[in-house]
């Protein structure tokens, strides 16, 4: 199984692993590469990926460049394109949210893009504000609200898996673990959900150290920002969004922490949150509503909480753009 044309927009770090790993993989029949940046960073890293692939056994056919038109026909699109988080000069690091003044302009553009060259492709958007820009995405194409979903609830628990499998020294294939609400500092890491080997992490991972490894969860972007001194994750927000499509191409009806539109689930509606969904040839088939215990259930109010203020904004954005 694999789908004529993927569209990629955004050629930076998080694109250009995207292109090498999707052609890797072959995902897709097509690749379509769109980046902005002069003189033309997308045709630039389409080439080298593509003079590489002889080495790695695998034909890549792909339209790469500065404009739209690139990803004409794309059945699933990722969107990558804005500014992400480098830590500034005096050591401080920005919060996701600062970075809406930039990015709603830049995410204006690129729905524009899609509705001209590919209005019915699925959507994975990874820009940040995560769940804002996504909101964005939808107040400007209105589409079905199983065609368009945020990937961040798969990174972040998959760095709540890594964790708990370093502290319980198992394998990372062994944890399951679910992080939902805002792709902001207040994520709800949900540890009545975590599991390690089918049983309770509470059996592996002391209360204590299971706080300290929720503390770093919420914050383990950040600590990547500070570390790298130029820019935010790249490789495992790739995978991540890797994932989600893989789930969508193969129809694998995988459950997935994905940033969805809630309609009354977990007592939210309107915006666009991480929750569990079920992916599948239609994008979000389900969103499950999982059992909280009550501190989680206040914990994911406070961080919807957040995600609601941060849309109030795009709204009055909005309105002068
Ligand atoms: P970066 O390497 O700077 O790439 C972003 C690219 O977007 C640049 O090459 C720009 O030229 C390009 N761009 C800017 N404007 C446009 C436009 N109008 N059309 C097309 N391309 C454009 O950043 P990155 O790849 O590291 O990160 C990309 C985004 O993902 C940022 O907003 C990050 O904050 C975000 N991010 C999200 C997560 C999540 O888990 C949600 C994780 C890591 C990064």
């Amino acid at each position: 199984m694999t789908i004529n044309k993927l569209g990629l927009i955004g050629g930076g770090n998080i694109g250009g692993v995207l292109f090498a790993e999707a052609a890797k993989r072959r995902l897709a029949k097509r690749i379509g590469f769109m980046d902005i940046k002069p003189p033309d960073l997308a045709k630039g890293k389409a080439l080298d990926i593509a003079e590489g692939a002889p080495t790695i056994s695998t034909d890549i056919h792909y339209d790469a460049g500065k404009e739209f038109n690139v990803l004409e026909g794309s059945e699933i699109v990722i969107n990558t394109a804005g500014v992400p988080r480098t830590k500034r000069p005096d050591g401080t690091i920005p919060t996701r949210e600062e970075l809406l003044q930039t990015n709603i302009k830049i995410t204006k553009s690129v729905a524009e893009g899609i509705q001209k060259y590919c209005p019915d492709a699925t959507i994975i958007s990874i820009a940040n504000p995560l769940d804002a820009i996504v909101y964005t995405l939808y107040k400007i194409l209105q589409p079905p609200k199983n065609k368009l979903m945020g990937m961040a609830g798969q990174l972040d628990s998959g760095r709540y898996r890594y964790f708990v499998a370093q502290e319980a020294g198992v394998s990372v294939e062994n944890v399951e673990a679910l992080v939902l609400g805002g792709h902001g500092d207040n994520m709800v890491p949900i540890r009545s959900c975590c599991r390690v080997g089918g049983m309770p992490v509470e059996k592996f991972v002391s209360k204590e150290a299971l706080e300290a490894i929720e503390t770093r969860t919420r914050k383990a972007g950040g600590e990547v920002v500070g570390l790298m001194g130029i820019g935010s994750a790249f490789v495992s927000p790739a995978w991540a969004a890797l994932d989600m499509a893989e789930a969508i191409i193969y129809d694998k009806n995988k459950i997935i922490a994905t940033c969805a539109l809630l309609e009354g689930e977990y007592g939210v509606n309107g915006l666009f949150v991480g929750v569990p969904a079920i992916l599948n040839k239609d994008g979000v088939a389900k969103v499950i509503e999982a059992d909280l215990n009550s501190a989680e259930k206040e914990a994911l109010a406070k961080s919807v909480a957040g995600v609601r203020n941060t849309c109030d904004e795009v709204e009055a954005m909005l309105k002068t753009m």
